[in-house]
């Protein structure tokens, strides 16, 4: 998303969260908005890293959004009725790091239901210092590659085949 685009979408700061993309509605979330929309609690884990399939270090509770809650408000546009079924996400840190997920991993599967964007972890309010926000998918075998701090941007895309 670029500034002007951030800045048509609301009350932007460098630090907020952008949804963009194949949207209705782009967003720019601060953690508070974030804090607005229901939360889901994880219970705490193992950060583990896929590459190495090292322990990297305990991790305590968060609490967050759902991303799929996050997703819903920015609206799919659906330009042709089975563009949902060809939807990846795209989350992307500060500093580049990026991941996806797929429309019906998050929508369609039980993973959807344990992703979040966590504000708070054991009960202590996250600041950009301890990575907030942090997106994480409580269901995955390794942890660390999904467990994005700083997380910068949604981006939805439809792939074309
Ligand atoms: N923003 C961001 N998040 C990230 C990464 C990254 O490079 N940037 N690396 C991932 C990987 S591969 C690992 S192993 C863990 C490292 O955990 P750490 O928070 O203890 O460094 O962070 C994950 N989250
Ligand atoms: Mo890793």
């Amino acid at each position: 998303m670029t500034n002007a685009a951030l800045e048509l979408a609301g009350h932007a700061t460098d630090d907020a969260l952008a949804v963009s993309g194949q949207v209705c509605r782009p967003l720019s979330l601060s953690l508070d908005d974030l804090r607005a929309f229901e939360s889901i609690v994880a219970a705490p884990f193992d950060l583990r890293c896929f590459k190495t399939k090292r322990f990297v270090r305990g991790v305590g509770g968060y609490r967050g959004a759902r991303l799929t809650d996050v997703i819903g408000a920015a609206g799919l546009l659906n330009e042709s009725p089975t563009d949902f079924k060809r939807t990846v996400f795209m989350a992307v840190a500060h500093d580049g790091y990026a991941v996806t997920f797929s429309w019906h991993e998050l929508f369609n599967t039980p993973v959807g239901e344990r992703v979040l964007i966590a504000y708070e972890c054991d009960g202590q309010p996250l600041g950009a210092e301890e990575g907030a926000p942090i997106l994480f998918s409580g269901s995955d075998r390794h942890s660390a590659p999904r467990h994005v701090k700083r997380l910068a941007r949604i981006v939805a895309r439809v792939l074309v085949p």
